[in-house]
């Protein structure tokens, strides 16, 4: 059972889903008073654009956010990475003065300053194709949230406080009339539109052996292993190049006519794809192909999200890149993947992660991928469809 979840507007797990479309309807009016909180906590709302404040929100998740199963290693986001996550796109999106700014900049619960807990939303575009499959064709474009890092600090864990952040969460969304969302977690809950893997690339065996995040396997030395995930020193598409300003139109076009092939996706403007793809060091790397006639014609990307290694005395951090979005028309992908992989190496990176969704099942292997523990299961709020194949969906999360 579900104490809170089966409180909520989503599929019951056993629940056969043969149709499409909200499970309750939008709110002709929306609860205006905040809900209440334990004795002792206040709503707060971040200004990350104050540094010491985005430097409490890097330190909370820093300290408490998502671990390896093992405990290994826990995610590291970094200030400037947190910012770029949660641009409030919507408040371009959906016009200028809505209070999406204050919203997009997070629900924040202080009790003193040593504790607190965290919701917010990441903004993406905010659309969402559920597609009905092959059969059924688009059911249509929705305006959806993106719900990104939910976290309660580790002092204050397993006192149902997460379901109130949940709760004010969607409060607050309501109010800005969106009633859909779609959002990821490592737990099982009612219920998954799709289950994804991550698989890994090593790029540097000899640290991730170190850290233990990879194990020599049986009858391997680490020279052998070394030469295994050996990489050319040079990328190997012609015309690969970092995107620029100018390939912004091209690039949006390439991205929404690749992605309808998916049942679900993202939809995107000019100024999201600018913001998603142009490159920023140490957060987001684009390189786009460009033909002889000077067109982009693919292009790779990935982020930078590093992990603390929490158990090592040398080695603090795991350099990881993470593949986001990879279209291609003319280049074959699995030569788009071995440049992203050489470049990522290049750069740096100790291993390069990537989910099998969209088409990345055909390259994972051929390209020395192990595959990772755990599943990363996607969800959406209140919307019904059935389930999906990771293959025909999208949404890369950060
Ligand atoms: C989770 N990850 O099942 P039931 S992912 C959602 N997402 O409810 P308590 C979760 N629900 O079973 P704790 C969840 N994990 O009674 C647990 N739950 O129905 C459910 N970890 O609450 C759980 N970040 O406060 C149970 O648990 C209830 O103190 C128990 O807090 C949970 O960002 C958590 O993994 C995850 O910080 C905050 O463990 C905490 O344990 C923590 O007693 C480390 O909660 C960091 C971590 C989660 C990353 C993520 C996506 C979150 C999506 C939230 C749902 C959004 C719904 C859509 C809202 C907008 C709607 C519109 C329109
Ligand atoms: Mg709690």
């Amino acid at each position: 059972r579900y104490q809170f979840w089966d409180t909520q507007p989503v599929p019951k797990l056993n629940e056969v889903i043969t149709s499409h479309g909200a499970i309750e309807a939008d709110k002709e009016s929306v609860r205006q008073e905040p809900y209440s909180l334990p004795q002792g906590f206040t709503w707060d709302t971040l200004d990350l654009g104050n540094a010491e404040v985005l430097r409490e929100l890097y330190t909370l998740l820093n300290e408490n956010y998502v671990e390896d199963n093992d405990n290994m290693f826990r995610f590291d986001y970094s200030p400037e990475f947190l910012l770029w996550s949660v641009w409030p796109v919507l408040c371009a999106w959906w016009g200028g003065g809505s209070s999406w700014a204050g919203l997009s900049l997070s629900v924040h619960v202080f009790l003193d300053t040593n504790w607190y807990l965290f919701s917010l939303p990441a903004l993406t575009a905010g659309l969402c194709v559920p597609q009905a499959g092959s059969l059924s064709g688009t059911v249509g474009v929705k305006k959806m949230v993106e719900i990104n890092f939910l976290c309660v600090h580790k002092k204050l864990r397993s006192k149902r406080v997460a379901p109130v952040l949940i709760r004010e969460i969607t409060r607050r969304v309501n109010l800005e009339g969106i009633f859909q969302a779609v959002y990821t977690a490592g737990v099982v809950l009612p219920k998954p539109v799709a289950t994804c893997r991550y698989w890994h690339r090593s790029l540097n065996p000899r640290k991730l052996v170190e850290v233990k995040f990879s194990h020599l396997s049986r009858n391997m030395t680490l020279q052998r292993t070394m030469k295994l995930y050996r990489l050319p020193d040079v990328t190997k598409t012609a015309g690969l190049r970092p995107m620029e300003p100018r390939d912004i139109k091209a690039v949006q076009e390439l991205t929404n006519s690749y992605l309808k092939q998916f049942h679900l996706a993202p939809v995107m403007d000019e100024e999201e794809v600018a913001h998603w793809f142009l490159p920023q060091e140490h957060i987001i790397d684009t390189f786009v192909v460009e033909n002889a006639s000077g067109k982009p014609t693919d292009f790779l990307s990935f982020y930078t999200l590093p992990s603390t290694v929490m158990h090592h005395p040398a080695h603090k951090s795991l350099k990881a890149a993470y593949s986001f979005y990879n279209i291609h028309t003319e280049t074959p992908l699995l030569d788009l993947m071995t440049d992203a992989l050489i470049l990522a190496k290049l750069k740096g990176f100790d291993v390069f992660n990537a989910l099998d969704l969209m088409e990345n099942k055909t390259f994972l292997e051929k390209l020395k991928f192990g595959i990772g523990d755990g599943n990363l299961q996607y969800y959406l709020y209140n919307w019904r469809c059935p389930g999906t194949e990771s293959e025909k969906f999208v949404i890369p999360r950060t």
